[in-house]
């Protein structure tokens, strides 16, 4: 359901700029005899010109994308935050004032890395399914107390109002692009690709590939605990990076920042991706910019021993 309201957001938006343009949205499940929703289907079917592009939550896709393949467009982020949803009976309460020992839902590493250690009374446990039924199960029985999901899953499904605590940096940061949408197309393919283009959000580009950057060269993927926080103010683009242990005890965090002010320079029109995204319209200076930023921070990181955390985080977790 979420997958389809992304899709439909994004049809919506480039039938408003090429109102001349035929689109059809496909259902990956129709495309074999099983439910394919995954990002690996859906760039099958673009690989074999089934469809054209398609819609990912920017924080699902990996850093290196395979051959051929690149993000056309990154629109206008959402809360890139994660919101406490509470069971209905523990209304009026928050992560800081829940009796000791309440179970809290999450699968992510990243969250309950941050939260077991900024909340030492409360205990995590793995919550899967996609958001409908993690709501059920919240609801309909009495195993969590609370749930944390993105504040920008819940506000597309309509679910705003379920929201009882967004999480600031300070609580927990988020995760590399986390809140964005990405549009994937084939890279050779110059007509998709410019006309995707112009849903580029050049801030949201900027950050998410100094987040990006960062996530590649700690070589994680989608599931190790690591975090950022990201701002762009006067030009300046702010990254603020973090790994975990799986307890959250350990724990490594830094901040830099670089200019991202493309001031009047004329510009090769350069066929580069950054971390996989393409983005002719956005200043290749400050693409460049904000991937090094990422590439350093990754590396100040590394030099303090950011490895070794999140190889032991990935050891244990596989043993789980
Ligand atoms: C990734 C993670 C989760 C999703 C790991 C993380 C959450 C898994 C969980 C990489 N992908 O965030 O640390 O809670 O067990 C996902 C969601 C969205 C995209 C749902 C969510 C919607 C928000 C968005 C699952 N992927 O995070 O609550 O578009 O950014």
């Amino acid at each position: 359901q979420l997958a389809r309201i992304q899709t439909d957001y994004v049809a919506e938006k480039l039938k408003t700029l090429y109102p001349d343009v035929l689109l059809e949205i496909v259902a990956m499940s129709t495309i074999g005899d099983k439910i394919l929703d995954t990002a690996l289907s859906k760039v099958t079917s673009l690989f074999l010109n089934r469809v054209d592009l398609v819609v990912h939550s920017l924080k699902d896709l990996p850093t290196t994308l395979p051959n051929g393949f690149t993000i056309g467009a990154v629109l206008q982020r959402e809360s890139p935050h994660d919101a406490v949803v509470l069971h209905p009976k523990n209304s009026g309460l928050t992560l800081d004032t829940l009796p000791d020992g309440s179970v809290i839902g999450t699968s992510s590493l990243r969250r309950a890395a941050q939260l077991k250690k900024k909340f030492p009374h409360l205990e995590f446990k793995d919550i899967r399914g996609n958001l409908n039924t993690r709501l059920k199960k919240l609801d309909e029985k009495e195993d969590y107390a609370a749930i944390i999901l993105a504040a920008a899953g819940l506000k597309r499904m309509g679910w705003e109002a379920r929201v009882s605590q967004v999480l600031g940096p300070e609580d927990c940061m988020y995760a590399v692009g986390q809140g964005a949408l990405a549009v994937e197309v084939r890279a050779r393919d110059c007509d998709i690709l410019g006309m995707v283009s112009t849903l580029h959000h050049s801030e949201t580009v900027l950050r998410c590939i100094a987040e990006r950057a960062f996530l590649r060269r700690l070589e994680g993927g989608c599931s190790v605990p690591v975090a950022v926080n990201t701002e762009v103010k006067d030009s300046v683009l702010s990254l603020t990076g973090a790994v975990y242990s799986l307890d959250g005890a350990d724990s490594l965090k830094e901040a830099m920042e670089t200019s991202v002010d493309s001031g009047n320079k004329v510009e090769e029109s350069a066929d580069i991706q950054h971390v996989g995204v393409t983005a002719h319209n956005v200043p290749q200076c400050a693409q460049v910019a904000a991937e090094k930023l990422g590439v350093d921070l990754a590396d100040l990181l590394l030099s303090k021993g950011a490895m070794e955390i999140l190889t032991t985080a990935r050891k244990l977790n596989d043993a789980r």
